[in-house]
């Protein structure tokens, strides 16, 4: 049976202007002071913490002629991302990636199918993040990685990193969708892609959802990638992040899952995102994530 490495890096990317709000920056650090290295050294791994990488924010929001919102921006913190990503991996760590809006997922992914070309994603979200520069109604790009990753839209996004090996469609699953644009829908569809709206979370429950995602990868693949967008939790669990739509999951329901990745052994890196300290409560949205950090890499399993 796979087993998860017992080296974790933790590589902070405070990049917020892939996103309309600012605040996302200061998730990394928060995340840090909510305890994460502690909480994993607890459970038994080696736990490194690589710091940030560099990263340059702006101030304010301006919509670009060209749909692709502060794309220099995004595109180096990427840049620099892939690279330390890729870094940990050759050094045989797990990368645990802290944002940071939804578009450095990007640069870790990248860095990861570099090393894993058959990777899996499991991508826990209430969106879809798989406009391009021609279907996004925003023009921000934390709403575009995925299609990025599988090779769709603006160049300038899918040639960031190496350029050997894209995400496949049929390597990735959706968990908790609830707010995907028309443009989306169309791509998800026309593609194949597997997804579990919050309907069938609701419906199905949380574990035969997790069984039937997991069923499907691991048939794919030996190697996993969790993508967590702290806004697939329901608003009142996380309310600091920056796009929350009601109707999400519940605390239970996100760890439940999270545990069964970690009962396969085959997590080989993962990203927490969209945490906005700014928007949030006492540093609740931070507190959860560390917890479900925990659950991902196996703190409850005997
Ligand atoms: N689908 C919308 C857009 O593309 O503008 C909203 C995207 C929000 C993305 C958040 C991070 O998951
Ligand atoms: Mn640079
Ligand atoms: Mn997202
Ligand atoms: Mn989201």
């Amino acid at each position: 049976n796979p087993k998860i490495k017992d080296q974790i890096a933790l590589i902070g990317c405070p990049l917020d202007m892939g996103a309309s709000l600012r605040g996302g920056r200061l998730g990394p650090e928060a995340v840090r002071l909510a305890g994460l290295e502690d909480r994993l050294k607890k459970i038994g791994y080696h736990v490194t913490d690589h710091g940030d990488v560099e990263v340059h924010n702006g101030y304010g929001h301006q919509r670009a002629q060209d749909n692709l919102n502060h794309l220099a921006m995004v595109k180096e913190a990427n840049e620099h991302l892939y690279e330390k990503v890729d870094q940990v991996l050759d050094e045989g760590a797990l990368p645990l990636v802290l944002g940071g809006d939804h578009s450095i997922a990007m640069g870790t992914i990248k860095a990861s199918l570099n090393h894993y070309p058959d990777l899996g994603v499991l991508w826990f979200d209430a969106h879809g993040d798989i406009n391009t520069d021609q279907t996004s109604p925003s023009g921000n790009i934390h709403g575009m990685p995925v299609a990025a990753l599988m090779g769709y839209g603006a160049s300038q996004l899918v040639d960031l990193g190496q350029r050997d090996h894209l995400l496949k469609k049929e390597n990735l699953v959706y968990i908790g969708s609830r707010d995907l644009d028309q443009g989306e829908r169309k791509i998800i569809r026309d593609l194949g892609i597997k997804v579990f709206t919050m309907h069938e979370v609701d419906a199905l429950g949380a574990q035969e959802v997790i069984r039937e995602a997991l069923d499907y990868l691991t048939a794919r693949t030996d190697h996993i990638h969790v993508s967590f967008d702290m806004d697939v939790l329901d608003p009142q669990v996380a309310p600091g992040t920056g796009t929350k739509v009601p109707g999400g999951m519940a605390y239970r329901e996100g760890r439940l899952c999270l545990e069964c990745v970690a009962q396969t052994g085959r997590l080989v890196s993962c990203e927490f995102v969209e945490i906005n300290p700014i928007l949030d409560h006492e540093n609740k949205t931070a507190q959860t994530a560390v917890s479900l950090a925990g659950s991902l890499l196996g703190e409850w399993l005997i």
